[in-house]
């Protein structure tokens, strides 16, 4: 699972990437800062089925707080993205090539309009955040575009001769770019395409077809971010009426940077997500009381969380429909090594227990006889359809 962290330069999207995986990235006040992209480790955060069981887990990978799993996740921050970048604007069309790989985006923008399109410092709320929305949904669209339509009539005709399948065929020629084989079906048929003729296809058609593609596997939500600086409540409730078709959620990912860090000193208590932290050291000065307290008035209590955590689990659970599902046996919930509840595994919705035997290994699912819901502690077979939080013993032939 990896998720892409985009927009325009200076937005915020090196912040708040560090502010989720804690890996030392450049952050400054200035376009272009990031060039090479940066990858990390980042978490989403589920209620953990140990406190089912009325036990403490002991997580292989992420953690668990007070009972709040924290799964890992890939993060992908690129280079700021400005309008023409397809075409080679700003750091260019190669960048772009850096999210290839993502299954989702997390676009950040400034929602106080204090930076303009190319990354420049203006005054606060004199550049409207909506046109990076606009700008930014082109820019996909038309990378995509671009890839499609480059020999495009060669492609096609070849396709034609051997008498292939077009949908196969662009599944091929796209997988690198998480398209699978049912988005460029049902985007075919939504769109109308005749799969007897590709060579016949228009400009216009495949315009059509790389934006379909494009919404499907990189869909976006929006992170409103620096909702700290004052003023910025009045853009996002503005934003989000005038794109309803997002999912936008307040961020400050300076502050949950400011957080991570003195948790990391042991100078606060503080789970990722929540509304509030504790000071336990007492050696913060007057500046970092104050810079914290800032924080809890500002941020914390206007808006519930620092919107970094919120953002993460939309992304994964609300924008791709993943769900939770950990491995545990009826009997026993520890591994050989004696690790209670050691895994939690991110699968898409819908997703059966025999995709589940898949998804832990190869072995699994080849051998697979029936599976346990250890929770309701009965059997199921192999196409039952999961849930989140479910945990799911598999019993195979050997
Ligand atoms: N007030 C406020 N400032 C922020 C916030 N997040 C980031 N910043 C500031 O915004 C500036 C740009 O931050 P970066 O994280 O480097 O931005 P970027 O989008 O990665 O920039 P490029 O890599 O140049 O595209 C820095 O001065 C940050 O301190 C926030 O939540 N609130
Ligand atoms: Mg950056």
């Amino acid at each position: 699972m990896k998720i892409g962290i985009v927009g325009a330069p200076n937005r915020g999207k090196s912040t708040f990437f560090k502010s989720a995986t804690l890996a030392d990235v450049e952050i400054a006040d200035r376009p272009f800062v990031t060039i090479k992209a940066n990858t990390g480790i980042a978490y989403v955060k589920v209620d953990c089925a140990d406190s089912f069981f009325n036990v403490q887990c002991n997580p292989r990978f992420g953690s668990c707080i007070n009972h709040k799993r924290f799964v890992p996740i890939e993060l992908i921050d690129v280079a700021g993205l400005i309008r023409g970048s397809y075409a080679g604007k700003g750091l260019g069309n190669e960048f772009l090539n850096d999210l290839r790989e993502a299954d989702a985006l997390i676009q950040v923008i400034d929602i106080s309009g204090s930076v303009n399109e190319a990354g420049e410092k203006v005054e606060p709320f004199s550049y409207n955040p909506s046109e990076d929305i606009e700008f930014l949904d082109f820019e996909l669209n038309m990378w995509y575009y671009q890839i499609l339509r480059k020999g495009w009539d060669k492609f096609a005709r070849q396709v034609k001769q051997e008498k292939a399948s077009i949908i196969k065929a662009l599944h091929k020629q796209l997988s690198g770019l998480k398209v699978t084989e049912e988005y460029v079906e049902n985007s075919i048929k939504s769109l109308k395409l005749n799969v007897e003729t590709p060579e016949s296809w228009s400009d216009q058609e495949l315009m059509n077809l790389a934006t379909e593609l494009r919404h499907k596997s990189k869909p976006i939500i929006i992170a409103a971010n620096k909702i700290d600086i004052k003023g910025s409540e009045k853009n996002l409730e503005r934003i989000k009426k005038e794109f309803l078709k997002y999912k936008i959620i307040p961020c400050s990912a300076d502050s949950e940077l400011a957080l991570r860090e003195c948790l990391k000193k042991d100078l606060i208590k503080y789970i990722p997500g929540e509304n509030n932290f504790e000071i336990i050291s007492k050696e913060l000065n007057e500046k970092q009381k104050a810079a914290l307290e800032f924080i809890q008035e500002e941020v914390l209590t206007n808006y519930n969380s620092t919107g970094v955590q919120d953002l993460l689990n939309a992304a994964v659970f609300d924008l791709l429909n993943y769900i939770a599902v950990f491995p545990g046996g009826m009997n026993n919930l520890k591994d050989k090594d004696g690790r209670i509840i050691p895994d939690c595994f991110l699968i898409p919705s819908g997703s059966t227990a025999l995709d589940f035997a898949f998804r832990i290994h190869t072995d699994i699912g080849n051998n697979f006889i029936k599976a346990f819901d250890v929770k309701k502690r009965i059997v199921i077979g192999k196409d039952h359809k999961l849930g989140n939080l479910d945990v799911i013993e598999i019993a195979t032939r050997k």
